[in-house]
């Protein structure tokens, strides 16, 4: 009994110190000795169903000045699939500068991975040019070159701009209750373990209860 009295007491000390689990973006600083600047990775791939569409569609960046290190997964294979691109267009001359059809062509089943900064939503650098992508409105457009037209589009968007964040604070406040609400039931169960041992004059002495041969 005594040992379970233990376990129960190194469950709660478990649950209170374990820290509730929020995904947090990977963010890794980049050369060391140059002004830090956080670095997003993100894999892309294209619907499963079939459809000229990326999944997701979306990429949120919590900050501008951040690295943004993209995969993008061809992932779909069925009837032998179809040659996607993940490109960004110079908003002054229409121009692909990040993955034209000659660089960017990624075969069904294949991928490609490839990263640039983003100095701000109007201005971002690769391989060491800087330029003013196309906008989506709220961020920045990225596209597939031979299916844009069919809708194969995505967005990149600054967090906190766009993107709901009461729900997180409610799972957040949910987690809470539900820790604290397992720790009192523990806790009341321990309580009316010694309240019912002291009770009961039958249960004070495990041995003598043996020795009484009670069964
Ligand atoms: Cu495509």
């Amino acid at each position: 009994m005594r040992n379970f009295v233990l376990l129960v007491t190194a469950v709660l000390v478990a649950i209170f110190i374990v820290p509730p689990t929020i995904s947090v973006a990977s963010a890794t600083p980049s050369l060391p000795g140059v002004a830090q600047s956080p670095k997003l990775y993100v894999t892309v791939g294209v619907d499963q169903g079939g459809a000229t569409r990326f999944l997701p569609a979306t990429i949120i960046i919590p900050q501008v000045n951040i690295t943004l290190n993209i995969t993008f997964v061809n992932n779909y294979t069925v009837g032998g699939g179809m040659v996607h691109t993940f490109s960004i267009a110079n908003s002054d001359d229409s121009a692909i500068v990040i993955n034209n059809l000659t660089t960017g062509s990624v075969a069904p089943g294949a991928n490609l991975s490839f990263e640039f900064h983003i100095n701000s939503l109007t201005n971002i650098t690769y391989k060491g040019v800087s330029f003013t992508p196309e906008s989506s409105g709220q961020g920045i457009r990225w596209f597939c070159i031979p299916h844009r037209n069919a809708g194969m589009t995505g967005e990149i968007l600054l967090a906190g701009l766009t993107a709901p964040t009461p729900e997180k604070g409610i799972l957040i406040r949910a987690y809470w209750i539900g820790i604290i609400g397992i720790a009192a039931t523990l806790a009341w169960t321990i309580i009316s373990y010694f309240i019912i041992k002291s009770s009961s004059p039958h249960f004070k002495n495990h041995a003598e209860h043996v020795r009484k041969g009670l069964p």
